[in-house]
């Protein structure tokens, strides 16, 4: 099919606009183009390639999304070796690499280039006539695979160079990695889908790049930045390293911004120290710096010995990483009563601090990594995140070892521990009496939603807490007015309120007070919904599973955290003991008794309402028989627009539905119990 010229000039400026708009995002850092705008142009040309395929060029940006898979990796023969760097760790070896520079050079001071060390994947990428040809790893130094699919994926890579007075042919060289965030990302990704995580950034760019399927490679975070030029043929390049990058960075090459000139061991030394402590924001990890002798003169006169530059040295900063011995598995209670598997570790330096804490998350990530008491494994401590245990040397573990599992029960208050099929976290069910819960139940307890105790807020709880004057949750109905009083910051007149805001609590609705409890999975309008449903405590808390899964929009997650809380002992002696001190509500707060005048009709709320919130609305309306619904169709009785409503009223307009206000609604509650 002839392609019109129209629509071929429409294509190259296309591909044009996407281009640039890579290279100011990529390379400069510097955006032009919301994202949305990027992606209708970049929809736009995939449209006209899909329409006329001779469109295609190799440089297209459509090209990124990665070929059919490879059955292997083609070697790559470099044309020019790639040499890897000697490393100094301290300052002595710096001055002893830069002597041994000045009195080859018979110099008295060397200029050098100061940069990132990134931690990633070394490649080369070869250029002919302007147009990426060749992408190759390392390898061992003189052979590589072939992974020219998987690069061309990554979008600050160009597959054209920008301008015209580039060489004929350039080879770059540089390093791909995945940015912190990426690499988070990534793992979360691969948690949810049950498949491995990676165990750092370095492995996880490793793993990405290294994908025989490049559509794989697609959609991993990977990045690029150029430090260096192997092969140049037909033109000359300048006479300096920081010019030759300038350079790169001209021909559409992202370079660090963090790359310096630097004088002498000095200026290394203030380059290091200065990275050092920019080290944890930035963006991506790096395990040192580089310095290399700026001249390109120099360099070449200093040449290299056994696949290494005389010219050039890494200043390695502490490891992030580290071998020590698992002493022992602890199990610790958070403050929503998750329970978190703690590695107590043999004292190890991992990056300059002494770690013997590290994380194993949960039950999950243990079976994962098989990780055991008794174990070797390596410790990893990256920023300010908690270290954790990256894997084990299952070749060192001691005979007899054996597989941990969590508890059954809370290692703080003796509660059964439950875990809710398909999340990772176990939790302690003893919410009123778990004293690693206590803070967070009493404030949950005292909310405004809740039992309404006004002004025993946080601080308050926290100074109950810390003046040892409650042990659960009904000790708070027992403090006298000198307790209260006697806390900092109060003084009669607060403790005077306070107590009466407590009095008043004592005589609150079933339906806050089930939300008060804290049970997991039941928020207010489920709390409602059983308070309604079965009228009185007693009932509910001998409820099976089996009758609470009958109830509509009780599903079998909450119904088992239903049971399980008050099969509690514990759980079951605080709520007597509430009820004692003179807890109440009026009986009879169910709907069964309530007439269903709206069963059969089906509700949709949208926008903001004043007087209730729209799960109040919700569950008054099913209180009635009603069914509540998230979307209009034509099966939809009423629509309920508060304020600023938005498509959903505008849908019900176009399909004649009902629409009433907030008036509306209030009108035909009128039979609903009030909460
Ligand atoms: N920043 C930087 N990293 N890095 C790694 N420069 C640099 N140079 C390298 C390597 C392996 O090799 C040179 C010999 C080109």
């Amino acid at each position: 099919m002839n392609i019109p010229k129209q629509i071929e000039e429409q294509a190259a400026q296309l591909r044009e606009t996407l281009n640039e708009h890579n290279y100011y995002y990529y390379v400069l850092d510097a955006p032009r183009l919301p994202d949305s705008e990027y992606d209708r142009l970049m929809r736009e040309l995939q449209t006209l390639e899909a329409q006329y395929p001779k469109l295609m060029t190799a440089d297209s940006p459509t090209q990124r999304v990665g070929a059919a898979p490879l059955s292997a990796f083609a070697e790559v023969v470099h044309a020019r070796p790639m040499l890897s760097l000697n490393n100094a760790f301290e300052a002595d070896e710096l001055d002893d690499f830069d002597k041994r520079v000045r009195e080859r050079l018979e110099v008295e001071k060397i200029e050098y280039v100061a940069e990132l060390k990134l931690d990633g994947l070394a490649v080369s990428l070869r250029y002919e006539n302007g147009l990426l040809v060749k992408a190759a790893t390392r390898g061992d130094g003189s052979r590589g695979e072939d992974v020219t699919q998987n690069v061309k994926t990554i979008e600050a890579i160009p597959l054209r160079l920008r301008g015209e007075d580039y060489p004929p042919v350039l080879e770059v060289r540089g390093e791909v990695f995945m940015p912190k965030s990426g690499f988070e990302k990534l793992n979360r990704q691969q948690t949810a889908k049950g498949e491995k995580t990676f165990a750092n950034p370095r492995n996880a760019a490793a793993g990405s790049l290294r994908q025989l399927d490049s559509r794989i490679t697609a959609r991993r975070p990977l990045t690029f930045l150029s430090y260096a030029v192997g092969v140049v043929e037909g033109a000359e390049l300048p006479g300096s390293h920081y010019e030759i990058l300038q350079r790169l960075q001209v021909w559409g090459f992202p370079i660090s911004v963090q790359m310096l000139v630097v004088q002498g061991v000095q200026g290394c030394l203030e380059y290091y120290q200065d990275i050092l402590t920019q080290r944890e924001a930035l963006p991506f990890e790096i395990d040192g710096v580089v310095y290399k002798v700026n001249r390109l003169d120099q360099q070449e006169t200093l040449g290299f010995v056994s696949r290494a530059p005389r010219w050039a040295i890494a200043h390695k900063f502490p490891a992030q990483e580290a071998l020590t011995q698992l002493l022992d598995i602890d199990v610790q209670v958070g403050r929503t009563g998750a329970l978190t598997p703690v590695a107590r570790l043999a004292p190890i330096n991992v990056g300059g601090v002494t770690v013997t804490n590290a994380t194993l998350h949960n039950q999950d990530e243990i079976d994962r990594k098989d990780v055991r008491v008794g174990d070797t494994v390596i410790v990893r401590r990256a920023g300010d995140v908690i270290p954790e245990v990256v894997r084990v040397l299952p070749e060192k573990r001691p005979e007899n070892s054996q597989p941990f599992v969590l508890p059954e029960h809370c290692p703080v208050c003796g509660s059964d521990v439950t875990r809710v099929e398909d999340e990772a976290v176990a939790r302690c069910t003893g919410g009123l009496f778990c004293p690693a819960q206590r803070k967070e139940a009493l404030q949950h307890f005292a909310s405004r939603r809740a039992m309404e105790i006004e002004g025993l807020g946080e601080k308050r709880v926290e100074q109950l807490i810390a003046d040892e004057l409650v042990e659960n949750l009904a000790d708070i109905y027992t403090l006298s007015h000198e307790q209260w009083a006697g806390l900092e910051g109060m003084g009669k007149k607060s403790a005077d309120k306070m107590m009466k805001a407590i009095e008043k609590s004592k005589s609150t609705t079933l339906a806050r007070f089930l939300y008060a409890l804290g049970i997991r999975e039941v928020g207010e309008s489920t709390a409602r919904l059983l308070a309604q449903q079965f009228g009185d405590l007693e009932k509910l808390m001998s409820a099976t599973r089996r009758e609470l899964k009958k109830i509509p929009d009780i599903g079998p997650v909450a119904a088992k955290s239903i049971v399980t809380f008050f099969q509690q002992p514990h759980n079951r002696e605080v709520i007597q003991r509430l009820q004692d001190l003179g807890l109440h509500w009026p009986q009879n707060e169910s709907p069964v008794a309530t007439a269903q005048t709206l069963s059969g009709k089906t509700f949709v709320l949208t926008g903001t309402l004043n007087g209730m919130t729209r799960d109040d609305a919700k569950a008054r309306l099913q209180a009635l028989g009603a069914k509540v619904s998230n979307s209009v169709s034509k099966k939809t009785d009423y629509v309920v627009a508060g304020e600023k409503a938005g498509s959903k009223l505008e849908k019900a307009r176009t399909l004649g539905i009902n629409v009433i206000d907030e008036a509306g609604l209030l009108g035909l509650l009128q039979n609903a119990p009030a909460n």
